[in-house]
């Protein structure tokens, strides 16, 4: 019941969109200060929430979004209007690809100028541009639906497939002001915003009867099983049906990459082999060769190898995009595992020795070939020999967060650096985007408290370097390692025409990129050997001060577009 008397206290549209966050325990933004939504920044650092100030909106916008896929909680990124806007938009977009849910507030110029093109500063129809990108968008004119809006966001972003949403704040309505109580009455503190999602019996059974047929079943963990934070059931389903897994890059570390049934150093012999796969949270995308081709045993690029596949999946749009789905199973994973484990008593067997001994056998195989790659020393370092360093430092510190972005510096990273526990990698995911790489780490470090180590291609570094400046300016215990060949994939291109201009994939030889982490009195350490390399990364981990390595590596040694050569087109015309 409200009272008759109005309260003579007033709100007004900045404490409406600090509260309604608050509320439901959103208490970190990622953004860029700017008009109109200066005082929102400082308002809200007033009102206890945490705000991390950015040098480009894509950074603040891939931070808030691997904020929300580490915590389940729509990671909020706020912008200033067109410009900023649009720098936040890409992320919102990647976001939403990755199926990571975040928020992207920006603010607005006057609705009644934009709509009639009058040329307002910043004017932009921002709501209409941003919803093909998005999940969903909002638009909030009134300090009363404030609420809504934000409960609406909120909802959106992380119920069923997570996603990225926009929420649009006109200038207008930061400073409009309303009755307190009323203010505080019209907010929303939304219950249970991601539902859980049972899948039906009979799908379940449908799931069970065809994977108790298999031969030579295959259980693939993508992201969203690292998202759904359902570890426990996930590690069950493997270890009590036997059957061998393989993790797809961002999955890593569900369980730890040494583990016994890990299928990861015999991809190319399980893909093709497999008769039944069972795909948890992972999409069959160009990741995965779209279920077909040679990549799973098909005659050619375009057909099916002759799998069946049980998906896991919470969109029930999902199954049969790319190949047909015999068993789609819809829910949250949670759900649907502890589903499929109620349904695997004690007498399920294990899948046909021959199968676990011919994945052995290929694994033991390229493990051994792996470590002697590994115990080699060449002059100058190369990707194996940085990343035998990195490896050892990660096993000894499983709790950190590892970053990693680029082409040969993320395929090397992800094939020769075990993960341990889930939700440590993070990278370039569905898209395989430059410039993740200084947001997300940040916002690791915010969130989890713990060290990370962000492995970086020098080209990728340069998408987002400017932000050491922020992690030093936060003192976040970031170690940046860059793997420095000097180029795009590698850095020994030449010019064909012999003219001045260097050829399109190199850059500046010998770049000291330890420098820039030194400009904001940061550690910057230039490493041409393992030895020194290592003895950096030990001193940062230590230490937790913000750290650049400068890797230097030899420029020959990567391979255009690292493991996904065969995507790039190339002119059969040889001038
Ligand atoms: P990867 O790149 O690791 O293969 P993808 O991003 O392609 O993974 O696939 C992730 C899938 O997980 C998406 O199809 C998404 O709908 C699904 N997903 C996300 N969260 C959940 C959840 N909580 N329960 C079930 N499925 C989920
Ligand atoms: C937003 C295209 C893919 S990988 C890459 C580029 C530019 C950089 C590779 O060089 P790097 O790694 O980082 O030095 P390495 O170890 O192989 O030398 N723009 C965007 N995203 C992508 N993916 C590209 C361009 C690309
Ligand atoms: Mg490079």
């Amino acid at each position: 019941m409200t009272s008759d008397a109005q309260s003579t206290e007033l709100t007004d549209g900045f404490h409406l969109v600090i509260d309604a966050l608050k509320l439901n325990g959103l208490n970190t933004i990622y953004g860029l200060p700017g008009i109109p939504i200066t005082d929102l920044t400082r308002k809200a650092q007033a009102a206890g929430m945490r705000m991390i100030s950015f040098r480009h909106e894509q950074n603040a916008g891939n931070a808030a979004a691997i904020a929300g896929f580490i915590t389940q909680k729509p990671g909020v990124c706020l912008t200033v209007s067109a410009p900023g806007f649009l720098n936040g938009l890409t992320a919102l977009a990647n976001a939403t690809t990755n199926c990571f849910p975040m928020i992207l507030i920006s603010g607005s110029s006057e609705r009644e100028i934009v709509d009639l093109q009058q040329g307002d500063y910043e004017e932009m129809d921002q709501l209409a541009i941003a919803k093909p990108l998005c999940k969903a968008a909002f638009r909030v004119l009134n300090a009363e639906d404030i609420g809504i809006g934000v409960a609406r966001a909120i909802r959106s972003a992380v119920s069923g497939r997570p996603g990225g949403v926009y929420l649009d704040l006109p200038a207008k309505l930061f400073a409009q002001t309303m009755d307190a109580e009323a203010g505080r009455n019209s907010l929303i503190k939304v219950v249970d915003a991601a539902p859980r999602q049972i899948p039906a019996g009979d799908a379940v059974e449908r799931a069970l009867a065809l994977l108790r047929s298999a031969k030579r079943p295959l259980i693939l963990l993508g992201k969203g099983a690292a998202y759904a934070q359902a570890d426990e059931a996930v590690r069950a389903l493997v270890e009590r049906t036997g059957i061998p897994y393989l993790p797809m890059s961002m999955a890593k570390g569900l369980l730890p990459d040494t583990h016994e049934q890990s299928a990861a150093a015999a991809r190319s012999y399980v893909l093709p082999e497999a008769d039944v796969v069972v795909l948890v949270g992972a999409r069959l995308n160009w990741l995965l060769s779209q279920g077909k081709g040679k990549t799973w045993g098909g005659k050619d690029h375009k057909t099916w190898g002759g799998q069946k596949f049980i998906q896991i999946d919470i969109s029930p749009t999902e199954a049969d995009s790319n190949v047909r789905i015999d068993a789609p199973l819809v829910g949250d994973i949670g759900s649907c595992v502890s589903a499929m484990l109620a349904g695997i008593g004690a007498d399920w067997v294990k899948p046909p020795a021959d199968w676990l001994a011919a994945i052995a056998e290929r694994k033991n195989k390229n493990l051994a070939k792996m470590a002697e790659t590994l115990s080699r020393d060449p002059v100058p370092m190369n990707f194996h020999s940085a990343l035998n360093v990195v490896r050892d430092i990660v096993k000894a510190n499983p709790d950190a967060m590892l970053v990693n972005e680029g082409a040969n510096a993320l395929d090397f990273t992800r094939s020769i650096v075990d993960m341990y526990k889930p939700r440590k990698r993070l990278d370039v995911g569905t898209w395989g985007i430059m410039g993740i790489g200084m947001g997300f780490a940040v916002a690791a470090a915010v969130e989890s408290g713990q060290n990370v180590i962000a492995i970086e291609g020098d080209s990728a570094f340069g998408f987002s370097g400017m932000e050491v400046e922020t992690i030093c300016r936060y003192d976040l215990p970031v170690c940046v390692v860059v793997m420095n060949n000097n180029g795009v994939y590698k850095g020994t291109d030449v010019n064909p025409t012999g003219g001045p201009d260097v050829a399109p994939t190199v850059f500046v030889k010998g770049a000291r990129y330890d420098k820039i982490m030194e400009a904001f009195g940061g550690v910057g350490v230039n490493a041409t050997t393992p030895v020194e390399l290592r003895k950096a990364m030990e001193e940062a981990i230590s230490s937790r001060r913000p750290t650049l390595i400068n890797a230097v590596i030899d420029e020959t040694a990567g391979t255009e577009s690292g493991r996904i050569t065969s995507l790039n087109p190339q002119s059969a015309n040889k001038k």
